[in-house]
């Protein structure tokens, strides 16, 4: 069997299927690596009770004729399971696998300047060293898991996983268990409504309140999906202009939040609130997200309506406090369908991380500075070394000799357009470093990058050229664009894994593009029309 590929694809999800498929409809020779044993990419290893995706109907999917002509999601906000059946259906619509090696890793990628070609590694069932002229990676932003140095970790002997590290040969049974769960970011906050109910008690070690929203999940019907099916190559291709930001079907409303009457910016908020899905955070006032003061009434908003639901006093100032934990708009508010009424439940209780830290985990439970609590199961719903993580696990090396990890060293990641990076030639990825990754729907951004280095291998590969380079100078740019984009946000100011602040001693900076879809989406068709200038080819 030859090792030598056209093109190699890391990744098995979105990203890696669609390149995958466009490169193999291209007529190139691909070969495609996934660390798990079939696609699906984090919807493979996304199976912790209540794992749900937060983007609606019919957006979240491949946006491609023959997979959605006779496909049906059947709720609005569809679950792993569900999700798990949709990948099955691309598979047999598209027999993706046939070009995957499963359950393989990719351990290091070398640019070779002798033959211009990057030379792969792998370990696993697919094992070998494999050589290709285009190497695409698309691992996505939360292929590596963090998990915080608690001390005696290991020393735990009942039941803990991460999230994301989820047992696949069985369900963890929760009921009547004493159960931890630690970390209320997306993950935490779905366990939690999930698995409350079942509990014979939960303990949720929090840092941060989420200042979540309700999801308002509904059965979609055959019917329903059936009179917009014929018309959804026009509502995809609308997500990507405005009004729409971030991929989904709706944006921000263009009126301030500080100029509009106090009886408007109410019915507003109660119109987006009423809505659902991330209406209240994406199609808010846009001055929410850049303007201290503007922001302040949408988390007012927020924290009457949650003190609405709330019967323990005791825990009020935990869930909803009366002066903000951080800007609404600088951290990611959780999708939720019954999250804080689970904590109107007697045997539920809030652990404030802040105010009493983990001093360690025990044999049998978790010690803080109050003692000590005993427990069946932990979650550590702790998030992931986000965007750059999943890069830097593998020993990707340049033209140089470089890490990609060495080059980000010194004054943080820096990737032109979100898709490549100067002295790794040939070399692209998606929904990954300056991208519009954490601010997108996950298949908007992984499709419209696809499409962009698709263009410009075929680019390379018709003009009879060696490779395209990103050329420092627009490299630098893009990072400084990135830089300024975040910065006129209020997701500048606070910690979180937008911008690295998640995991000690990541470097703190913009690891996303926030300027929105519409916009990264004209910046990728103007470097296209003017014949690729930011890169260098050889
Ligand atoms: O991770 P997170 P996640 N001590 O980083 C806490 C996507 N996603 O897996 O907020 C104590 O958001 C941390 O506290 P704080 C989605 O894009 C989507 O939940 O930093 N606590 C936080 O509460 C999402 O945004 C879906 O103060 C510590 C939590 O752990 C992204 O993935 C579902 C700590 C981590 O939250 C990540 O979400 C799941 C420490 N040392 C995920 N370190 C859906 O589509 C961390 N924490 C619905």
């Amino acid at each position: 069997m030859s090792t030598e590929f056209d093109a190699i694809v890391v990744g098995g999800g979105f990203g890696g299927i669609y390149s995958t498929y466009k490169l193999r409809n291209m007529g190139y020779n691909v070969k495609s690596f996934e660390k798990g044993p079939q696609i699906g990419g984090v919807w493979y290893w996304n199976r912790y009770p209540g794992a749900r995706v937060d983007s609606d109907v019919p957006i979240y999917q491949l946006w491609l004729k023959e997979i959605y002509k006779d496909w049906d999601f059947k709720e609005r906000f569809p679950g792993w399971k569900e999700l798990r059946e949709y990948f099955a259906h691309v598979e047999k619509k598209i027999n993706i696998s046939r070009n995957y090696s499963f359950n393989t890793f990719v351990a290091s990628c070398h640019f070779n300047t002798t033959t211009n070609k990057w030379t792969v590694t792998t370990t696993g069932e697919g094992a070998g060293t494999y050589v290709c002229k285009h190497l695409i990676i698309c691992t996505g932003f939360a292929s590596k898991n963090f998990i915080p140095d608690f001390n005696g970790l290991d020393k735990f002997e009942g039941i803990m996983h991460h999230t994301a590290e989820w047992p696949q040969d069985h369900d963890v049974d929760f009921t009547n268990k004493r159960v931890a769960v630690i970390g209320t970011g997306a993950s935490g906050v779905q366990v939690i409504q999930e698995v409350g109910p079942t509990v014979k008690s939960l303990d949720v070690y929090q840092r941060t309140p989420n200042l979540a929203i309700p999801m308002r999940q509904r059965p979609v019907t055959h019917e329903e999906q059936e009179v917009r099916r014929p018309r959804y190559d026009e509502v995809f291709e609308a997500t990507l202009h405005e009004p729409c930001a971030a991929g989904f079907e709706f944006g921000f409303d263009p009126r301030s939040a500080l100029e509009v009457s106090d009886e408007e910016r109410e019915a507003t908020f109660e119109r987006l609130w009423a809505a659902g899905g991330f209406n209240f955070w994406v199609s808010t006032f846009h001055d929410v997200w850049t303007d201290l003061e503007a922001d302040k009434y949408q988390y007012a908003f927020w924290r009457k309506k949650v003190l609405a639901r709330l019967t323990r006093p005791e825990l009020v100032e935990k869930l909803a406090p009366s002066v903000a934990p951080c800007p609404y708009a600088a951290k990611r508010p959780c999708l939720e369908q019954r999250y804080y009424e689970v904590y109107n439940q007697p045997n539920v209780d809030i652990v404030d991380m802040k105010a009493t830290p983990i001093v360690e985990f025990t044999k049998t439970g978790i010690k803080t500075e109050e003692g000590e609590r005993e427990y069946d199961i932990i979650v550590l719903a702790t998030g992931f070394d986000a965007v750059t993580g999943g890069l830097l696990q593998m020993d990707i090396r340049g033209a140089s000799g470089q890490t990609l990890g060495e080059k980000w060293a010194p004054n943080g990641v820096s990737a032109l357009l979100g898709v490549a990076v100067q002295d790794f030639p040939n070399m692209y990825f998606m929904y990954g470093p300056q991208g519009p990754t954490a601010f997108s729907n996950g298949p908007t951004c992984a499709q419209v990058q696809t499409d962009f280095i698709v263009d410009l291998i075929e680019h390379v590969d018709t003009s009879g050229l060696k490779y395209a380079d990103p050329k420092a100078e627009a490299e630098q740019k893009w990072s400084d664009t990135c830089t300024a984009l975040q910065e006129k946000t209020l997701v500048h100011g606070t910690k979180s894994w937008y911008n690295g602040g998640n995991v000690p001693g990541k470097k703190i900076g913009a690891y996303n593009y926030i300027g929105g879809i519409p916009q990264y989406c004209r910046e990728l068709k103007a470097e296209k029309n003017g014949k690729y200038q930011s890169f260098k080819f050889a």
